[in-house]
């Protein structure tokens, strides 16, 4: 997207959301500190213009999103018995993907929706969102779609934020940027330094008290990790039994305890670069997640992934996918993909 699409997609989107009287903002799967934040924010600022604005997730509340300021604001639905038609504008946001708003029946589901009136506002590689209404996609590579809304929208309109608004997007702006260490985007630092000043608690913020499922995930994964040296590579994958291990000793709930594994393990060991988890979704598809090292010259997993039948978005550094086929099909693709791009361009995998 050239600078000039951008600022007049942004004004398509500004000018949409000002017309509208009655707003619906959707989050995105995986339900994250960015999303909610951003929503809960975006709801500030609209109410500040006397619109009616409703939240909603029609995916379940993570267990370590149950702390969150203000997550009481956020409603649960259903998505295929939802009724979009009472909305002027419905704002996705966090996502580039329909499934990660509508779920899997996103094709039926959106066949429902007046497409016109749907606005996206992401920070990733965009998706098929962003094919189908292109002309309401606002997207800008950066931190967080927290700081895409401050910069673009709340900064702009002179409103002072108020101190529970810094909180949500302080919260948004640190997870998403993994503590300032992710790659640095333009005008980070100064988007906290604001929220700092409009009160965002930092203290508390960074106050984090892992779940002790966390760790018994982390043991348990790093016993069954296969760390394979020539492709830089840590590779955990779960198939049924693995699946069934898990629930026992953590609960059914398990897939929601991986965050400290994916910080400790993927792409922070010296000499692996890449980090991937695959786990079976026991419907005849299997789910890919990965992490890549931030600083070097590295293969896009994401790249590799696709070019092997993989659906599959985020970022470079941090993304997922869908693969329909067993367990072992997708691992041997992806190994013997990684294989071949490594063997092409070896300097790619140096330091
Ligand atoms: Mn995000």
């Amino acid at each position: 997207m050239t600078k000039e699409d951008s600022k007049h997609i942004l004004a398509q989107v500004q000018n949409l959301m000002h017309q509208a009287g009655n707003l619906l903002i959707v989050v995105s799967d995986p339900i994250d500190p960015d999303c909610v934040g951003t929503a809960l924010a975006l709801t500030w600022l609209l109410e500040q213009q006397y619109k009616h604005v409703e939240v909603i997730s029609f995916f379940r509340i993570p267990p370590g999103m149950k702390n969150f300021p203000n997550i009481h604001n956020v409603s649960i639905g259903t998505a295929d018995s939802f009724d979009f038609g009472r909305y002027d504008i419905i704002v996705l946001v966090d996502g580039c993907d329909w499934t990660q708003f509508l779920g899997k029946d996103w094709k039926e589901i959106s066949a429902r929706i007046d497409l016109n009136k749907v606005i996206n506002l992401d920070h990733h590689f965009p998706g098929d969102i962003q094919t189908t209404i292109p002309e309401r996609c606002f997207n800008i590579k950066t931190s967080s779609t927290a700081q895409l809304l401050y910069d673009y929208f709340i900064k702009p309109s002179g409103v002072q934020t108020p101190p529970d608004v810094a909180d949500c997007l302080y919260r948004a702006l640190l997870y998403d940027s993994r503590n300032f260490k992710n790659e640095m985007h333009p005008g980070e630092y100064n988007f906290a330094a604001d929220l700092i000043a409009a009160g965002a608690h930092h203290e508390k913020a960074v106050d984090t008290n892992f779940e002790m499922q966390e760790f018994t995930f982390l043991v348990w994964a790093i016993d069954h990790t296969e760390f394979i040296p020539e492709l830089r590579l840590s590779l955990l994958v779960l198939d049924v039994g693995a699946q069934n291990e898990l629930q026992k000793i953590i609960s059914a709930d398990w897939k929601d305890f991986d965050r400290l594994y994916k910080e400790l393990v993927e792409r922070q060991i010296k000499g692996y670069n890449y980090g991937i988890i695959l786990i079976d979704n026991l419907d005849g598809s299997i789910r890919l997640s990965w992490r890549t090292r931030s600083y070097g010259d590295h293969l896009s997993i994401g790249d590799i992934a696709r070019e092997v039948g993989f659906h599959a978005g985020g970022h470079r550094n941090a993304g997922g996918g869908r693969f329909s086929g067993t367990l072992d099909e997708a691992k041997a693709r992806l190994l013997n993909a990684m294989q071949q791009a490594s063997a092409a361009g070896e300097a790619r995998l140096k330091d």
